[in-house]
């Protein structure tokens, strides 16, 4: 055999042996164990691995000064009896089984009940020690086997997070919070969902407008695997009153009865945050009233207090779906027919208005002063607006 065969040979040998043995290794075994100060906890010693098991008797020591052993029940066996000694640190436990052939596989020596009596940070070894481990037969062959000592530890459980709060806007809701003590991070679940693990204090989230959800926060202590209780918080994204605003070109007006002059106003660019639906009220200041975003009105009266005109206060209310409002005034002059720059007579200075803004147009130098030139509202100034003028030559308001 060369120096590769002679490998290959000893690996083959190696694993038929070995690895048999490997797999039916009897195991003595206790798992580890984490607990609260003060709480109890209940772990099985196992042997694993085992063939017609029919008594075994171990010593299980520890440190009584971190736990105590309080007992050990549930045995697979038919009998067991333990021996606990507190003060010195040790529990004795004997099991038998009765049957000709006795136990096979994962067989439970019993279930042992601690108790945490050191502090959150301390911990010890739950050693095993085999005094005796036989198989059932009259011959009493002793049965070879391993431990596996288990490890108790003792940790502070996560506390529940706390100072929960919120800020939202249309359409998000930020929560700030404290995390609790001996929490590795904080939970997050939104009505009901998981959504994060935070080791950061906030969640931020976008809902939809008046959106109701719940947060639910618990703190994670992952020495434990444990939680702790939620804290839960109901949020409804309040609603946002609408944005009132109110336009109009027609800031001079004339009386419209018998020379055609009506006043255009334009809520459209009105809007509301939460992109509710809104309606509109408009209240032209004389006693009548609109309703639609762009609506046209003509005024029949003025207000002459003697030596001038009193403008008329125009509100515009809009209302969204959840009855909030906002309401924004604007004044309007309105002149007798032919007077444009409101002194209460229609003579040459009006007509010289209308001659210094002629042609102007709404969508072409508008000012205060075409306003006041353009007579009938048409958004021009032409010979409309002259003969207006004209025709109403030294009327007085
Ligand atoms: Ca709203
Ligand atoms: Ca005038
Ligand atoms: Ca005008
Ligand atoms: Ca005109």
């Amino acid at each position: 055999m060369d120096i590769i065969n002679k490998f290959t040979f000893v690996v083959l040998i190696g694993t038929l042996f070995i690895a048999p043995a490997l797999a039916t290794t009897t195991t003595i075994a206790i798992d580890d164990v984490f607990v609260e100060p003060d709480e109890n906890a209940v772990v099985a010693i196992m042997i694993n691995n085992v063939t017609n098991v029919g008594t075994a008797d171990i010593n299980v020591t520890y440190n009584s000064s971190i736990v105590h052993v309080i007992d050990v029940i549930n045995s697979d066996f038919d009998f067991i009896h333990a021996v606990d000694n507190i003060s010195a640190g040790f529990v004795r436990i004997g099991v038998m089984d009765y049957s000709d052939y006795g136990l096979n596989g994962n067989v439970k020596l019993g279930d042992m009940i601690l108790q945490a009596v050191g502090n959150a940070g301390e911990s010890d070894t739950l050693d095993i020690s085999i005094n005796e481990l036989k198989k059932a037969f009259a011959n009493e062959t002793s049965i070879p086997a391993e431990v596996d000592n288990g490890i108790f530890t003792i940790f502070d459980s996560p506390q529940t997070p706390f100072d929960l709060l919120n800020t939202t806007d249309c359409f998000r809701i930020n929560w700030t919070w404290t995390t609790g003590l001996y929490s590795d991070f904080v939970e997050v679940r939104i009505n009901g969902t998981w959504k994060q693990n935070c080791t950061a204090q906030y969640y931020n989230s976008t809902f939809p407008a008046h959106a109701t959800c719940t947060i639910s926060l618990r703190g994670y202590n992952s020495g434990l695997n444990r939680y702790s209780e939620y804290i839960n918080q109901t949020t409804t994204i309040p609603n946002h009153a609408p944005v009132a605003i109110g336009q109009t070109v027609h800031i001079h007006n004339n009386v419209g009865s018998v020379y055609a002059s009506s006043t255009i106003f334009n809520a459209s660019a009105s809007h509301d945050p939460d992109n509710d639906n809104i309606s509109h009220e408009w209240d032209f200041g004389d006693e009548s009233h609109g309703n639609s975003s762009l609506v046209e009105h003509t005024y029949s009266s003025y207000n002459w207090n003697g030596s001038g005109y009193e403008p008329f206060e125009v509100s515009l209310k809009v209302m969204d779906d959840f009855g909030d409002s906002s309401t924004v005034n604007m004044y309007v002059n309105v002149y007798i027919p032919g007077d444009a720059n409101g002194d209460g007579v229609v003579d040459i200075l009006d007509a010289t208005i209308t001659g210094m803004e002629w042609d102007s147009k709404c969508t072409d130098n508008w000012n205060d002063q075409s306003d006041q030139a353009d007579l009938n509202n048409d958004c021009c100034v032409d010979i409309l607006d002259a003969v207006i003028v004209g025709t109403n030559w030294e009327h007085e308001a």
